[in-house]
């Protein structure tokens, strides 16, 4: 079994902490946690490449993407192994509530997104769907609001 731990945070009041699973090498990882303060709506959540925050979540580069494709759903034949689409927040005032799982993702191996930065943004994810010229690329979920490295847990 193998485990991560991610705290978020930013420039602002967003923060929280999201723990990823994975019982088995290859197997779906567990992505559970918690965000406060994260304004009502969808908001884009993704592996982003480095887990460099010297310059905040600027830092942590693009998607994490090492096959070189386009952005999409995380339910899509072809994505970024980054990407896990957006959470929802039903208000700021509540916490909201991360569970789910993803096939893709990895906390071992070649692809282990381990050491890299998970991000919330201010906007919505589009999955690559909503025909602006960053739909391809980033989903054009706008700014980062929080940020973490992804650190192995016990
Ligand atoms: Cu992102
Ligand atoms: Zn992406």
């Amino acid at each position: 079994m193998s485990k991560a731990v991610c705290v978020l945070r930013g420039d602002g009041d967003v923060k929280g902490t999201v723990t990823f699973t994975q019982e088995e090498a290859g197997g779906k990882v567990h992505i559970k946690g918690t965000i406060d303060n994260l304004p009502a709506g969808k908001h884009g959540f993704h592996i982003h490449a480095f887990g460099d925050n010297t310059n905040g979540c600027t830092s942590a580069g693009g998607h994490y993407n090492p096959h070189g494709v386009d952005h999409a759903a995380p339910t899509a034949a072809v994505r970024h192994v980054g990407d896990l689409g957006n959470v929802e927040s039903s208000s700021a005032s509540t916490p909201t509530v991360i569970d789910f799982y993803d096939s893709v993702i990895s906390l071992t191996g070649p692809f282990s997104i381990v050491g890299r930065s998970l991000v919330v943004h201010e906007g919505v994810d589009d999955l690559g769907l909503g025909g602006h010229e960053l739909s391809k690329v980033t989903g054009n979920a706008g700014g980062r609001l929080a940020c973490g490295v992804l650190g192995i847990s016990s």
